[in-house]
């Protein structure tokens, strides 16, 4: 059968540094379909599964999920949208979980934005966020936050040897990051 074009752009962070408020502006302005892998996990947590109740302890801990689990849920939902442009939030982590995406899927991102902003402005970010996230606690928002400086950062590295980071500053306010996003975003022809 015919091989359909799908586009996909990673879009890493620390925690709190606003993947999830910008891939939302991104996806309505130019057309992305936007995946969080941390909804994913929990929605698979809510469901009850017994993989939901492992992921449940992870997360809790804010260490990484293993990348069979992550890239098969990554890949389930993106086999459920009849979409050819995916913005994957918060994804990947590590290294492992680079290599295992590339070799489950075959693909290889157009390009990685990290959202770059200081860790003093990440915390107050996450400490009144009040969603209600059990992650969202002083204690699990440093170890998230030293995970993301070990594992995360040299998976960024890794894209950066690559050529493919597009690096902007994320401690300002929502929409002046939107603003150097957008200009990211609209050199990108289809
Ligand atoms: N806010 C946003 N932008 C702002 C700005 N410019 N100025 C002021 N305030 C701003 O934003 C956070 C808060 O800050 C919000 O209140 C927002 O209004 C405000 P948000 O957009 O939610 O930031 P985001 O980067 O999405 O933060 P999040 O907490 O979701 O990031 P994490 O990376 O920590 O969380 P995620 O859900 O991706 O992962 C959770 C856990 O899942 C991980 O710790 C890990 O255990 C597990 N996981 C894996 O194991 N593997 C994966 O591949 C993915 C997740
Ligand atoms: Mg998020």
């Amino acid at each position: 059968g015919k091989q359909k074009m799908v586009k996909i752009v990673f879009v890493i962070g620390g925690p709190g540094s606003g993947k999830g408020t910008q891939c939302k502006r991104i996806a309505q302005q130019f057309g992305y379909t936007h995946l969080s892998v941390g909804e994913l996990l929990r929605q698979e947590i809510n469901s009850g599964s017994e993989t939901g109740s492992m992921i449940q302890k992870i997360m809790k801990e804010g260490k990484l999920v293993p990348s069979d689990v992550t890239v098969r849920l990554l890949q389930q939902a993106m086999r459920g949208m009849d979409s050819d442009k995916f913005l994957i939030d918060g994804f990947p982590r590590n290294e492992e979980n680079v290599k295992t995406f590339e070799n489950l899927t075959k693909m290889d991102p157009e390009f990685v934005l990290y959202l770059d902003c200081p860790q003093d402005e990440m915390e107050r970010r996450l400490l009144t966020r009040n969603e209600g996230r059990e992650d969202d606690n002083i204690e699990t928002i440093r170890k998230r936050f030293k995970v993301f400086m070990e594992s995360t950062l040299p998976a960024v590295q890794y894209y950066e040897s690559k050529g493919k980071v597009k690096k902007v500053d994320a401690g300002k306010p929502v929409d002046e990051v939107f603003e150097s996003i957008k200009v990211i975003f609209s050199q990108r022809k289809d």
